[in-house]
């Protein structure tokens, strides 16, 4: 019985491993995509990390080693779009706690978000592609999100432009709205059911990242698809969008 609770206590503990010459700290439970990295997997791919202790969650992590800093690796991937295999008009649980498939679409839910970005300083990045395979992304130095308590409010700041456009400026401050629970700044009705989506509203977007997968440009209905108004207008839904965050460098 001590034995059983001297090993629970010990891998509650980050363990130094003595590797060749070197003393690395293993993160027995990776906090995130960059301490997963930091354990040696450097590879892209589905692993699972503890934004609580108690709450091992999958998500896709964005490994990738790029041309430049900001380029580099390690990104904890919250919302992902490829093939408009999931749905994604959902009620606020489903948005709370995560949906979708890790190896594809996914959202990985506002409550780990949250509790990810309640412990580090973050940073976002959203990577977007269209149907033509032109690759472009907006960058934001700083994200967090508040707790359910306050609406799951957004906070983002120090835009970088990587050929998107600032569609998120308008959603900045705004809490999470979806069809079942309108916490959005428009008076006259739900934005998430006006715009089959859910996201930071405001009255009501410039991005609609979880909108109805178009398969290109469709305007038969306003803004209702996977847009970025900034770079490809409201009636151009997006082959590929992603929405990572990782830890700022204090380096
Ligand atoms: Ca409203």
């Amino acid at each position: 019985m001590i034995g059983m609770v001297f090993s629970v206590l010990s891998v509650l503990c980050v363990l130094p491993l003595l590797v060749g010459s070197r003393v690395i700290s293993q993160h027995l439970f990776p906090t995130d995509c960059s301490d997963v990295y930091a354990n040696g997997q450097t590879l892209s791919g589905v692993y699972t990390i503890y934004p609580t202790a108690d709450t091992p969650v999958q998500v896709y992590c964005d490994m990738r080693s790029g041309e430049s800093q900001i380029e580099d690796g390690k990104w904890t991937v919250f919302q992902r779009r490829m093939d408009g295999t999931v749905n994604f008009y959902r009620p606020w649980e489903h948005y709370k706690k995560g949906f979708g498939n890790k190896y594809g679409e996914y959202w990985l839910g506002l409550e780990h978000i949250y509790q990810l970005t309640r412990k580090k300083k973050y940073e976002l990045k959203v990577d977007l592609q269209d149907f033509a395979g032109v690759s472009v992304y907006a960058r934001y130095s700083s994200f967090s999100i508040d707790s359910e308590a306050d609406g799951y409010t957004l906070h983002i700041s120090g835009f970088i432009n990587g050929g998107a456009g600032d569609s998120l400026a308008t959603h900045n401050g705004q809490k999470f709205s979806t069809f079942d629970k309108d916490q959005d700044s428009y008076a006259g009705g739900n934005c998430a059911k006006s715009y089959l989506g859910a996201f930071w509203y405001n009255q009501c977007h410039h991005a609609n990242p979880n909108g109805i997968y178009l398969w290109g440009k469709d305007g038969t209905h306003y803004a209702i698809g996977n847009v970025w108004n900034e770079w490809k207008g409201y009636d151009y839904g997006l082959k590929y969008i992603a929405m990572k965050i990782r830890p700022v460098s204090v380096a």
